[in-house]
């Protein structure tokens, strides 16, 4: 009897470790000093003149990073540089349906930076685009523009790393955003392609998109990934727990 309820009591609790467990699948992410390539990332373009590499670990900061730094200018292939994953169309479902989280950890290399698209964090579905470009005050406090919202300059939080997320737990198509946990903005919906009525090309991508211009950040996490919808963490504690009592029953 000891022995029966035991095995009831264990099997709920793996049931709900199983929940809690996997809050989350990884679609693609860059890590630290490792190259992006290897990561699932293609580079765009495929040659370059801007600097890239790994920092193991980036000086002071004691934070491993894979640098991008377009210090070129110009209007040649290559004065911009770029990791782009595109995701399948299972995985935008997988978005839509279950919620998705964008995760970018990362410094604004020089203070007094003006805000570039050669510093730069974007997601775009069919529908819409998503991008965060950024700067730095002469403090080194980062600034960050929102493409198609505000613009926030960060003061106080200097010049290391800081990692900004882009939330759509709730899985309604728009996104929260924070900086280092901080709340900054809600619901953010995107910018629409041009005309009204084409599509993007979806893609998840981070580094320099421009070519006459110049900006230099160190990358320590880039991250894409769906989350279940809390109703769905209900709905699979719920059926645990009518498994274990129809057992009991
Ligand atoms: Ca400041
Ligand atoms: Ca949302
Ligand atoms: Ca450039």
């Amino acid at each position: 009897m000891v022995s029966t309820t035991l095995k009831r009591v264990t099997c709920l609790a793996v049931l709900l470790c199983l929940c809690v467990a996997a809050p989350a699948t990884v679609i693609v992410e860059h890590v630290g000093a490792t190259d992006p390539v290897t990561e699932g990332f293609v580079m765009n373009p495929s040659s370059t003149s801007v600097t890239y590499g790994p920092l193991s670990p980036d000086g002071s900061y004691g934070v491993d990073a894979w640098m991008v730094h377009d210090n070129v200018t110009g209007y040649a292939t290559g004065a911009e540089f770029r990791y782009m994953y595109n995701p399948s169309s299972q995985d935008l479902a997988d978005m839509a349906s279950m919620g998705s989280k964008l995760t970018l950890s990362m410094r604004v290399v020089g203070d007094g930076s003006p805000v570039t698209p050669c510093i730069f964090f974007r997601f775009k579905s069919t529908t819409r685009n998503w991008q965060l470009t950024f700067g730095s005050e002469a403090d080194g406090d980062p600034i960050l523009s929102v493409y198609g919202g505000s613009v926030y300059t960060l003061d106080g939080y200097g010049n290391g790393y800081h990692t900004y997320i882009l939330d759509d737990s709730d899985a309604d198509g728009d996104y929260d955003l924070s900086v280092d946990g901080n709340p900054l903005a809600s619901d953010l919906v995107g910018v629409a392609p041009y005309p009204t009525g084409s599509t993007y090309t979806p893609d998840f991508t981070f580094g320099s998109g421009d070519k006459n211009s110049t900006g230099c950040a160190n990358y320590s996490l880039v991250r894409l990934e769906t989350v279940p919808e809390p109703a769905t963490m209900g709905l699979l504690i719920a059926g645990g727990l009518g498994f274990v009592l129809r057992r009991r029953g």
